[in-house]
């Protein structure tokens, strides 16, 4: 029987271990949302951080729902392989900055004695979009959202991501410890300054004099973060373990490019992520902006359209030509909506994309990415649209991903088999849906009509509602395919 992972026993030399003394380093950062991304990210930079300079900055993960992390971590006391795939093949390394896992709803008082401790000085998060309990419509807390519902009326006992922050903090002012850094690495534009105002909106609800606190001590750098990262599965295991000589049941598999950027504004200290190729700049926005109407709207585009079209993986649409037509023109009019990007030629970053989408080693599911899309489609494809449409650009590009998207929101594939939205406004998606009744033009009525998804301009244009219908009907009729193909011949 093989072993369980250890730097401890031999492994090959081939396979890279930390550089520094695990055992010697304190933890400063409490990460929430200890999944693949974020071991596949922020967690190898800061490896290399803690191998190039050191530093008091391991990281104390937190899971807020799952304990399968936390029960496959620390067993391997915090450690876990790396796969990294190109289509050069495959290379494997230890990571070794995660000091140990805790599960929220195992060990709540334990969550927050890490966040309220005198040496945490960054709470990070990935929690994905939906994690936030964030408002579309008001850029403001969402107070239907199940854990800002249940924090509100139990600040003390927090379940979701804000509701710890703000009671770890509340803890800190008591004991006059001083704030943290709170760093937000979602896909969420200007995602510093949503967190931080929710953040003020939630802790104003409970004590002003707490969120007064929080204003003067607490910093909400925004970042832009990017590593195409597909969930594990049992090959990335064997894979692991092939490679290493021991039993890894936390690795975790992604591909050679990783990209972040940084706003330079940490109360406390930082780690010397720079070594691991972080950019600090004063301004993440025309980074996140070009990240997420170029990589992640097209991402989108291929996921809906591609997984409708028979296509389970996004290397699979990159062969399908007309697709790869479709989305290249999407690259080119989302790049046509952004601001120049320092340091960035937008042509490159394009072709740089297609061929990491293409990456044959990479297996990221269209179904994956799919997932909800009322939480992506604001920032992917709804806010380039609105300023194509204002700055007189075409609208066809995101009228094509939209179209696709309503069409995936009705939950039946061509061959009539039904599949999970998950989305977390699912309930209202088929509501609205079995309203429309199969009719394109009333299915766009319905969906354009929930509540704060569409910008208002864009709901109320004729053109774009036009635009959308015509794509949707061809869709439902003709199928997806011959969609595609249309679009990529218009
Ligand atoms: C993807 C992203 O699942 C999705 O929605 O578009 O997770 C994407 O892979 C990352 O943002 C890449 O950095």
């Amino acid at each position: 029987m093989t072993t369980r992972l250890s730097v401890a026993s031999d492994l090959p030399s081939t396979v890279a271990t930390p550089a520094y003394d695990r055992a010697a380093l304190k933890s400063g950062i409490v990460h929430i949302g200890t999944g693949a991304f974020h071991k596949a990210h922020q967690a190898v930079c800061t490896d290399d951080a803690l191998g190039a300079s050191g530093g008091d900055w391991m990281i104390t993960g937190v899971s807020l729902r799952s304990g399968d992390v936390a029960d496959a971590m620390n067993p391997q006391n915090g450690l876990y392989t790396l796969l990294v795939r190109g289509p050069e093949g495959v290379s494997a390394r230890v990571i070794g900055s995660i000091a140990k896992v805790l599960v929220a709803p195992r060990e709540s008082d334990a969550v927050l004695a890490a966040m309220a401790a005198p040496e945490t000085r960054i709470v990070s998060l990935t929690i994905t979009e939906k994690g936030y309990g964030l408002d579309g419509r008001t850029g403001g807390l969402d107070r239907g959202h199940p854990a800002i519902a249940a924090d509100l009326r139990d600040p003390e006992h927090p379940v979701g991501a804000v509701g710890y922050i703000v009671e770890a903090l509340r803890l800190r002012k008591e004991s006059g410890r001083p704030g943290f850094s709170v760093l937000c690495c979602d896909n969420l534009p200007s995602n510093g300054k949503v967190v931080k105002r929710l953040v003020l909106e939630f802790a104003r609800e409970r004590d002003v004099g707490l969120a007064a606190f929080i204003e003067a001590n607490v910093s909400f750098p925004s970042t832009m973060v990017d590593r195409i990262t597909p969930a594990g599965t049992d090959t990335t295991l064997a894979d692991a373990a092939r490679l290493t000589g021991q039993e890894d049941r936390a690795a975790v598999e992604t591909e050679p490019f990783t990209q972040w950027i940084i706003e330079d504004d940490f109360v406390a200290g930082r780690p010397d992520w720079e070594a691991g190729g972080a950019l600090f700049v004063t301004d993440v926005a025309p980074y996140e902006k070009m990240k997420l109407r170029m990589l992640n709207g097209a991402h989108s585009t291929l996921a809906y359209a591609g997984y409708l079209a028979g296509h389970s993986y996004v290397r699979d649409c990159m062969k399908d030509a007309d697709l790869v037509t479709v989305i290249e023109r999407h690259m080119d009019a989302a790049a046509k909506t952004l601001d120049p990007v320092p340091g960035i030629d937008l042509a490159d970053y394009a072709r740089d994309l297609r061929e990491r989408f293409a990456n044959p080693a990479i297996a990221h599911q269209t179904y994956q990415i799919a997932m909800d899309g009322t939480q992506k489609l604001p920032q992917r494809l709804l806010e380039p649209a609105l300023v194509a449409q204002e700055r007189g650009q075409p609208i066809d590009a995101y009228a094509f991903s939209v179209a696709a998207w309503m069409r995936y929101a009705t939950g039946v594939n061509e061959r009539g088999e039904t599949y999970l939205l998950r989305d977390p406004r699912e309930g209202e998606i088929s509501g609205r849906i079995a309203s429309a009744g199969g009719d394109a033009a009333a299915l766009v009525r319905e969906l354009l009509a929930l509540p704060g998804l569409f910008p208002e301009k864009l709901a109320a244009s004729g053109d774009w509602r036009e635009a959308l219908t015509g794509r949707l009907d061809r869709m439902l009729s003709e199928g997806m395919r011959a969609a595609i193909s249309a679009e990529a011949a218009a």
